[in-house]
């Protein structure tokens, strides 16, 4: 007989998730979510704990006619009762919280799948620098760099060691499944602020400076955000995804990617070529 009511079983976690973190993207953000979780749970408790007193109290010692109210100065007991009691709740959300960070923090390895990637040259797709890598040392590196008004992501497989060749995209990034991607976020004018809320927390990219995250996405799909800090006119544009393709499919999509590029560079250089023939070097811009 006490049955929640089909709509109402729907209702409860979809309301509970507009409240709380996004998650099931990567292992980060789920970290992120559960911490939050806890501290809502732990919060909602003692705040219907107190209203409750609260409510209590108003009804029960209500103003009546020829009612005295009792003088009581404090209670020893009961305030050093709830003194230590908040500071343990509080010491025990301290803890917790700083033994989840590690998992929200620092990368993890690569799946089996992941683990193995290459560009079309054969040379293994992995970058590793100063910073907090997996614990092997392996992750596919991207640079996110931000501009107004769009995200450009640029991805390992440079022709020269100086970075040249790069393949590169715009608005949508490009992954594959069951593999670590750290991110090295900079922006080349004013602060943005990458932010998938599926795939963790926000990190800002600030001109001259660097700041890394990562994340590892299990399922194939589309993971959506946008730039999280007023930058300009364009800011609302400024939109961002990442795609998670199985690993074959996003080295056949990045090969792909570099060849596209340097079809379009020959194409650009060949019309300035011609230009150059038709009018005179002097007058073609940037020849
Ligand atoms: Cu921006």
């Amino acid at each position: 007989m006490n049955r929640i009511p089909p709509a109402l079983g729907h209702l409860i976690p979809t309301t509970l998730a507009f409240f709380t973190p996004q998650s099931g993207g990567s292992p980060n953000a789920n970290s992120i979510d559960s911490l939050y979780k806890v501290v809502l749970y732990v919060a909602l408790v003692i705040f219907v704990l107190v209203e409750a007193a609260l409510a209590y109290a108003l009804w029960r010692f209500r103003a009546r006619k020829g009612a005295v109210a009792a003088q009581i100065r404090g209670n020893t007991r009961l305030e050093i009762g709830w003194t230590l009691g908040a500071a343990v709740i509080l010491l025990a959300l301290a803890i917790l919280t700083f033994v989840k960070l590690g998992s929200i923090q620092d990368p993890v390895n690569s799946g089996p799948e992941g683990a193995n990637l290459t560009s079309d040259s054969g040379a293994p797709l992995y970058a590793s620098a100063d910073r907090k890598l997996p614990p092997n040392g392996k992750s596919l590196e991207i640079k996110v760099v931000g501009r107004q008004f769009v995200w450009e992501y640029v991805y390992p497989g440079a022709n020269e060691p100086d970075g040249l060749g790069a393949p590169y995209s715009y608005e949508q990034m490009v992954v594959p499944t069951d593999t670590t991607v750290t991110l090295d976020i900079v922006s080349a004018d004013v602060v943005h602020s990458w932010w998938i809320p599926q795939l963790g927390g926000k990190f800002q990219a600030v001109p001259g400076y660097h700041n890394y995250t990562w994340f590892k996405i299990e399922k194939p799909g589309v993971y959506r955000g946008q730039c999280a800090l007023i930058c300009g006119r364009g800011h609302a544009r400024m939109i961002a995804s990442v795609k998670a393709v199985p690993p074959a499919q996003f080295e056949a999509w990045l090969a792909n990617q570099k060849q596209l590029i340097a079809e379009a560079n020959a194409a650009a250089q060949a019309s300035r070529a011609k230009l150059k023939g038709q009018i005179g070097a002097g007058q073609v811009e940037n020849p």
